[in-house]
């Protein structure tokens, strides 16, 4: 089932109805952890609105109230090979190289709400940077206890000059006004989501494909449930909180993202959320 948080209220889609989810609290109804019981109830015990597919396109917003959002890092060789490139000459090299084999993987903290935009709407690049990509990540919701119940499309926008320079710039790099984005939908399954599971990148430039490159998260390096028992052990998120867990889709050096670029990142099951660069 998928979940969308529109400026009209909560939706719940199921096999192509829609359904008003009664409420205007999302941080109490996302942090169930019989969410997905909870919206199947909604959708074996009301009506469709047959109307909701038009008003849901139009009326997006993340699918984010106070949650806080943090990031993997280094969870795919291909992050790791970029990594260990863009920080050579810093001598940053080998922190890479150590963490993807490291017990404990690498997190940070990556936005807070405010800093997070939604389908359609503007992700933005640092004026103080050269060199700028889109990191598409399969992004987990986690409850306050710990459970993940739900998924959607992250965008870990970063700044590879910054992160090559020093790796301790890398909240600089990372977090910023408009460095996230998240969406169309909290995708809330019965079961964890298949390893099958493709993630699309697609940067459209001047109606033409600047870039395009797809992984299956099966590639990752590291488990959902490893990440997100380092992340709880010595933090507590009232609200529950996301987790974008890494790329495995780097472009090769010579790109970096122009003013005006359409970023689409599409995972099965959840949907596509698309941005432009401001
Ligand atoms: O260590 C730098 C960040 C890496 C990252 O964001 C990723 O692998 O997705
Ligand atoms: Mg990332």
């Amino acid at each position: 089932m998928k979940l969308y948080k529109t400026s009209a209220g909560f939706v719940v889609e199921s096999q192509n109805q829609f359904y008003t989810v009664p409420g205007t609290d999302w941080d109490t109804l996302v942090n169930r952890e019989d969410l997905y019981d909870f919206l199947y109830q909604i959708t074996t015990t009301s009506a469709a609105s047959v109307d909701y597919q038009t008003w849901v396109q139009t009326s997006l917003l993340a699918p984010i109230g106070r949650q806080e959002v943090w990031a993997s890092g280094v969870t795919y060789l291909r992050s790791r090979n970029a990594r260990m490139e863009e920080s050579k000459k810093s001598g940053g090299d080998n922190f890479y190289d150590r963490v993807y084999d490291a017990e404990r993987p690498e997190l940070f903290f990556k936005a807070t709400p405010e800093r997070v935009v939604g389908p359609g709407a503007n992700v933005r690049i640092r004026a103080d940077s050269t060199w700028n990509v889109p990191e598409p990540e399969l992004t987990l919701f986690i409850t306050s206890t710990g459970k993940i119940v739900g998924y959607t499309c992250g965008n870990d926008m970063s700044s590879r000059s910054i992160e090559g320079e020093n790796p301790l710039y890398l909240p600089q790099a990372k977090s910023y006004d408009g460095a996230a984005a998240l969406g169309p939908c909290l995708y809330v399954p019965e079961s964890p989501i298949s390893p099958d599971t493709q993630i699309q990148l697609e940067v459209i430039r001047d109606e033409q494909a600047a870039f395009t490159g797809n992984i299956a998260i099966s590639q990752m390096k590291r488990q959902h449930t490893e990440l997100v028992s380092f992340l709880f052990r010595e933090c507590s998120f009232a609200n529950g909180c996301y987790l974008m867990t890494g790329t495995g889709i780097v472009p090769s050096d010579d790109f970096t993202l122009r003013s005006g670029d359409q970023i689409s990142i599409t995972i099965d099951g959840i949907g596509t959320l698309m941005n432009t660069v401001a």
